[in-house]
């Protein structure tokens, strides 16, 4: 009797759901065409080649010049250095010619003039290197996957690059306790494929999981798309394995959630972007991974409306919410412009969110999530929308999220702003933004991480110019400190907002972090002209 009532439950959600979802997205997926065309066009989305060519604009002049950077007191290069680093690394792993993918941003915004980069295979080389460089006063930057969006993962000047790609073995996956050990240098894409193995997954996801290092993720405290579920990596990841700019191995690994035995010193190598050691290995918590994965793309016709929808969903998804994204009409146009394989399932509103939600039973959450957007429609807040837990569509959805960001640089020049505002003041500054800009600006928009406060907002030009730049900073950070918001929700610091920083951060503490700094890296040779200025 009760499993009947249950069965006839389910079913009128279902029926609902499908006279309430006027579009449902079409099964000719673009999934293989469009994998291959975005390898194809974006290295960041394959594997294995690395991302150079992640923006239209053209290669920029040294950062050195333009923006008139004093180089700090450090040695320069000689033969000698090469010829030491070659016999303890090998030749193969020491690079003096090519250096370009390691010397530009992703945004093609930051340009240094490195010599030289260095590819160890292990902690132990790392280690001989930085002791090298400390005693040497050779400056030195650490390189992930150089997908960072605030130039912290290049050389200003003419600093060595030391490149973590080689470090990049999953070296073990706990199905009982769900903790992993990982090399810093693993591919983000290709740690959650070893974890779902056994059934796991990784507790962070984000558009360039296909070219970021874990170890670089850990360095800037990366957000994504899965905060609103897992939290971020101060809690995920249990413990580090760190270089310090001496050579010394300091070893935090902790393959524990509970561990109070005094200072937890994994914390400062959670967000410190490479300036106070080199990330070697961490250990980290991985969640299971759900069975039952439904997406919702819905069409809402203002943000007082996004608010309910957010409330709603918090509401009425509670612990099966795994993501509640954002993104606003000019965004979503931009991406679909730029990208003619991308295939919305809906079009003409102001606003989008992208909700998804992970569980363990599929029909619960269906039913669930249809009740959900049954209710939203009905009171008038959702528009349109689709809903889908077939995995292929699921990724379809997905992709058009993720190739968001990439629209707006595909042909122009962008400012990237990821701020964390209150979430009434959310969205007001894209409306000022656009307006202070005027014609200047090509596109200015919204979208992000909802669910944990994060506002992108990107503001693209056909070129950089003084022009645009003045009108948007430091204005933007001034709003954002009125606010009381945060500068950076989740991109870092590095070297485009160093000068920023007081905007967000109490003095006494930015006093702190130079001591600490001074303590861990006496002679400041990792990742200078980052962070603190
Ligand atoms: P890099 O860019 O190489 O380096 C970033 C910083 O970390 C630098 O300061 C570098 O010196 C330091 N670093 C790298 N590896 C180490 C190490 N082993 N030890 C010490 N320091 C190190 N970010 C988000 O937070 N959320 C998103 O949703 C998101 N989406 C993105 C989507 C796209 C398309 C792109 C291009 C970027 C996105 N980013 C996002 C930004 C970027 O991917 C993240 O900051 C990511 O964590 C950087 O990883 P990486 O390996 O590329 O690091
Ligand atoms: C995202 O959430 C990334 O897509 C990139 O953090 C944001 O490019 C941006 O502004
Ligand atoms: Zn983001």
């Amino acid at each position: 009797m009760r499993f009947q009532q249950l069965l006839h439950v389910r079913r009128l959600a279902s029926a609902g759901a499908t006279t309430l979802m006027r579009r449902p997205i079409t099964t000719t997926t673009i999934t293989t065409t469009s994998r291959t065309a975005l390898a194809a066009t974006y290295p960041a989305f394959a594997t294995t080649v690395r991302t150079m060519a992640g923006s239209g604009a053209p290669i920029p002049e040294l950062t050195e010049i333009t923006d008139n950077v004093q180089r700090g007191n450090y040695a320069t290069l000689t033969d000698k250095d090469v010829a030491h680093f070659e016999q303890l690394l090998g030749k193969n792993f020491v690079l003096t010619e090519d250096l370009e993918g390691y010397n530009i941003c992703f945004l093609k915004r930051i340009r240094g003039n490195s010599k030289l980069v260095l590819k160890p295979g292990s902690t132990a080389e790392v280690a001989a290197i930085m002791k090298y460089c400390n005693e040497r006063r050779l400056a030195v930057v650490p390189q992930g996957g150089n997908t960072g969006l605030v130039g912290g993962s290049v050389p200003i000047c003419d600093e060595i690059v030391l490149s973590l790609a080689r470090l990049n073995k999953v070296l073990s996956v706990d199905e009982v306790t769900g903790i992993a050990v990982v090399e810093a240098g693993c591919i983000l894409e290709n740690f959650d494929q070893r974890a779902r193995e056994v059934g796991l997954t990784v507790p962070l996801d984000l558009g360039a999981k296909a070219s970021c290092h874990i170890g670089g993720n850990v360095s800037t405290n990366a957000g994504g798309v899965r905060v609103v579920r897992y939290g971020n990596l101060h809690g995920s990841v249990l413990g580090v394995e760190a270089v310090l700019a001496t050579g010394q191995v300091l070893d935090l690994m902790s393959n524990f959630k509970k561990d109070n035995t005094g200072y937890h010193m994994k914390h400062l190598f959670i967000g410190s972007e490479g300036t106070l050691g080199v990330v070697t290995k961490l250990s980290m918590l991985c969640p299971h991974s759900s069975r039952a994965v439904n997406v919702a793309f819905i069409g809402l016709n203002s943000f007082d409306d996004v608010l309910k929808t957010f409330v709603s969903a918090k509401r009425n998804l509670g612990e099966i919410l795994s993501s509640c994204e954002l993104i606003d009409e000019r965004a979503l146009n931009t991406a679909l412009e730029q990208f003619k394989f991308l295939n919305s399932p809906i079009s003409g509103f102001p606003f989008y969110m992208l909700i998804e939600t992970s569980g363990s039973n599929g029909d619960h959450d269906e039913e669930k999530i249809n009740q959900f957007i049954g209710d939203g429609m009905e009171r008038g807040e959702i528009q349109d929308g689709t809903v889908t837990g077939d995995p292929g569509k699921v990724q379809e959805i997905w992709k058009i999220r993720e190739m968001v960001p990439l629209g707006l640089i595909e042909k122009s020049f962008c400012f990237k702003y990821d701020i964390s505002l209150p979430l009434r003041d959310f969205y007001n500054i894209v409306d000022v933004m656009r307006e202070r800009c005027g014609p200047l600006a090509t596109v200015v928009c919204g979208y992000g991480h909802l669910g944990d406060s994060n506002l992108h907002l990107n503001v693209s030009c056909e070129q950089f110019n003084d022009e645009i730049y003045k009108r948007v900073e430091p204005f933007v950070y001034e709003y954002t400190s009125k606010l009381k918001g945060s500068i950076s929700a989740e991109h870092g610091i590095g070297f485009l907002k160093k000068d920023y920083l007081h905007y967000s951060k109490d003095p006494v503490a930015i006093g702190y972090m130079r001591e600490m700094k001074k303590l861990l890296d006496p002679n400041s040779i990792l990742n200078p002209y980052k962070v603190l200025n």
